[in-house]
């Protein structure tokens, strides 16, 4: 256990060039290769973007976001793949499962990046060492992919660390180097100072986090409201905000048991309709994709059937669901008697996260440019 009980251990462990490392994995002809994920380049001529390249292609300048088109013409040798998403997918799920194992607490925030909260593992920032070396390991054993760890007393200098030596680094950063190891930086490597509040922090003569950590904060605060107020916190070391750990739901659903039982079954249409409308706002609101949709039709008599069906790939649409909904209530069309109560329920849910979401509005703006390979 850590000395003072306020001091945390939090570290931040991101995988390194995480799709071009899980398709080296899989393949070992393209390992130590200038490999490149995501649009079909077309010698050149292709539209999309990189999703990510290994270190190796990323010497010639290629990064996560480029138009393929400019990436080409920096490494046309480089090997270029399309995203395996299902690989992905698993190999984030057995970086997780193995992390927490290591963990008090656990918060994954994107599909190759988590915090975690080991204050209770560690006897001091001495004793870190170790503890992140069977990490390390671990995780290597399990998916074959290395990771880079910061560790740090909060959330916001871990993730500031574990950026600060890839690939395969570790940075920790002991809660008296904390003022040191910030100053120097920019404060563009604040997860949070986008580049707009890094133009406006310019303009007030604010380059380095130690300069934004020494400015006054009233000025901050009126020119960002209360964004000023914790880009100083942020840059002063301070940021208590808990390591949370996901609240996986199973399932969401929403029925309606009507005032009186009815016959008219175009009302139960429409109402299955506005549950569909309620559980899909949900789904986005909450973040989920689901596989499989559901109804249950309760009659008069207290008879309670339901329906569900699996769908070929993972969606949020309303359309979907609601046109799968009253696929599902076909079955019941002829059966004549009052309906007391109906209800959608999704499940099969998983988490969009926010690396996927823009990947997944990517897809849609752009499904012409890129064959996905599953
Ligand atoms: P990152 O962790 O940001 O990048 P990375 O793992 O490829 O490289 P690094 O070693 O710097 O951590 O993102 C994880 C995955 O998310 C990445 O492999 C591909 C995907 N991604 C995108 O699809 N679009 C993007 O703009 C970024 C940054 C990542
Ligand atoms: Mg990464």
């Amino acid at each position: 256990m850590v000395s003072s009980a306020l001091v945390r251990v939090i570290l931040h462990v991101d995988i390194d060039a995480f799709y071009a490392s899980a398709e080296q994995s899989m393949n070992p002809s393209l390992r130590n290769k200038p490999l490149i994920v995501g649009a079909d380049p077309k010698e050149g001529k292709g539209r999309g973007v990189v999703l990510t390249a290994s270190y190796e292609a990323r010497k010639y300048g290629v990064h996560s976001g480029q138009p393929i088109s400019q990436a080409y013409k920096f490494c046309p040798n480089a090997f270029y793949v399309r995203p395996n998403w299902q690989l992905y997918e698993n190999l984030s799920n057995k970086v997780m499962t193995t992390l927490k194992a290591f963990a008090d607490k656990l918060e994954q925030v994107s599909i190759d990046e988590a915090f975690l909260d080991v204050t209770s593992k560690v006897a001091n920032y001495d004793d870190i060492a170790n503890l992140v070396g069977a990490i390390k390991n671990a995780i290597k054993q399990e998916t074959g992919l290395t990771c880079s760890i910061g560790v740090a007393p909060n959330k916001s200098v871990a993730k500031i660390a574990s950026d600060f030596n890839k690939p395969d680094g570790l940075t920790i950063v002991k809660p008296n180097d904390v003022a040191s190891f910030l100053a120097p930086l920019s404060v563009a490597k604040i997860s949070g100072i986008g580049p707009k509040s890094q133009k406006l922090l310019e303009d007030l003569g604010i380059r380095t986090i130690g300069e934004l950590a020494s400015h006054q904060v009233e000025e901050l605060a009126k020119y960002f409201g209360k964004n000023g107020v914790w880009m100083c916190n942020i840059a002063n070391g301070i940021d208590r905000s808990d390591v949370v750990e996901y609240y996986e739901r199973k399932s969401i659903g929403a029925e309606r048991t009507f005032e009186e039982d009815i016959g008219d079954y175009r009302i139960v249409q429409k109402t299955l309709d506005m549950l569909s409308d309620e559980v899909a706002n949900t789904l986005k609101n909450e973040g989920y994709l689901f596989k499989t949709a559901g109804i249950k039709v309760r009659f008069a008599d207290f008879y309670t059937a339901t329906r569900a069906r699996t769908l070929k790939d993972y969606t949020d649409s309303k359309q979907i669901l609601s046109t799968r909904c009253r696929d599902l209530f076909k079955d019941f069309e002829k059966d004549g008697r009052r309906i007391r109560l109906v209800g959608v329920r999704v499940t099969g849910l998983r988490k969009v996260l926010p690396a996927q979401k823009d990947l997944l509005e990517w897809i849609e703006n752009d499904r012409s440019s890129i064959a996905p390979n599953q």
